[in-house]
């Protein structure tokens, strides 16, 4: 059974990461949740990315903003797949300055960036990481995926 650990540079990310904890906790996948600030506690930040990996962890959602730097550096210490949330926070000029900070590593350190406040699909797209060697959890997301498309079809009766 996979684990996803959800961590965010401050607590005012809570309302935002939310989303990726719901949908995986709906998806009935494991979860810790914490803050780690790449910033405000750098050593914190260090054993975090260097020892995920040795405690079960299977994929990292790192969301943050502004100089948005959690998800990258996390990345560079870890061997796990990272998944990046730019936030738009109180101290982002207008979600670009989070969006490009997350989403432009260079060559060798990936970080699976979502769109800004994307933190649901950055819980789908745990999921389905994990689903990738997981049959059950695949599953759930082929019922997930069944799901949008009924809503979709539901949607469109009744429109005149
Ligand atoms: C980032 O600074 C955090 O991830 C957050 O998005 C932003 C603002 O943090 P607070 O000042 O609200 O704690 O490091």
């Amino acid at each position: 059974m996979g684990k996803v650990a959800i961590i965010m540079g401050s607590k005012s990310d809570l309302p935002v990461m939310q989303d990726a904890i719901d949908i995986l906790k709906e998806f009935k996948i494991d979860v810790e949740v914490d803050i780690v600030s790449a910033h405000r506690t750098p050593e914190k930040m260090f054993d975090f990315g260097k020892n995920a990996h040795s405690r079960g962890i299977n994929v990292i959602i790192a969301g943050a903003g502004g100089a948005a730097h959690l998800p990258g550096m996390v990345a560079s210490l870890s061997p796990l797949p990272v998944i990046g949330v730019p936030v738009k926070s109180s101290n982002s000029i207008d979600g670009w300055d989070s969006v490009l900070s997350i989403l432009q590593m260079p060559g060798g350190v990936p970080v699976a960036t979502v769109a800004l406040n994307g933190a649901k699909n950055a819980g789908i797209l745990a999921a389905q990481i994990i689903g990738a060697s997981d049959k059950d959890i695949q599953n759930t997301i082929i019922t997930y995926k069944e799901s949008l498309k009924t809503k979709v079809i539901d949607s469109s009766k009744d429109l005149a």
